[in-house]
């Protein structure tokens, strides 16, 4: 069912500081930038590697206010790896199954990710207290 980590996102006081630590540290690219509302973030994915699956990357976020899912982090946590994120060829089926399993699902059906994907949260009290995302890649152009 998972076939790859697709990104690890990481929750940042200023997104145009963090990108421009991971390019001089790590020699990483940015491949898209986008401020997706519905998540309450300004976003930014670095391209770590590309694998038969798709692409894995490095999610650094920014909240758009303190009332948003990383805003609360921050305040509560700091700075740090916020999520984890699986690619999954089926993202409504990896749902059915995992909910199936008594795991939260944070999402009904799927969200709008980053660079076309869909994306859905699982609740992190249910998973060991890790924050997890599903991911599905839009089909890769032939
Ligand atoms: N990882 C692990 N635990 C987390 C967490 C995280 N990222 N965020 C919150 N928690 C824990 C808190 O520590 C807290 O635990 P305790 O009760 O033991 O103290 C508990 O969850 C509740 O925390 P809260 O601050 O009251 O936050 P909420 O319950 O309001 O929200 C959550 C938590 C996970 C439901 C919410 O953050 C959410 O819906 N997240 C999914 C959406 C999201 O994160 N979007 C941004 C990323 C977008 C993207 O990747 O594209
Ligand atoms: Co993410």
């Amino acid at each position: 069912m998972l076939m790859r980590i697709d990104h690890v996102g990481i929750a940042c006081e200023n997104l145009d500081e963090k990108i421009a630590f991971y390019r001089s540290v790590f020699d990483v690219k940015v491949v898209a930038r986008e401020i997706n509302e519905e998540q309450g973030v300004e976003e930014a994915m670095l391209h770590v590697a590309d694998g038969e699956g798709g692409g894995s990357y490095i999610q650094l976020l920014e909240p758009l206010g303190p009332d948003t899912p990383v805003g609360k982090f921050l305040a509560r946590r700091g700075e740090g790896v916020h999520h984890i994120a699986y690619g999954v060829s089926d993202i409504v089926a990896a749902m059915e199954h995992i909910g199936g399993e008594g795991v939260r699902l944070l999402d009904k059906s799927p969200r709008h990710g980053a660079m076309g994907t869909s994306i859905a949260f699982l609740h992190p009290k249910d998973v060991g207290g890790v924050l997890t995302e599903l991911v599905e890649s839009p089909p890769r152009p032939s």
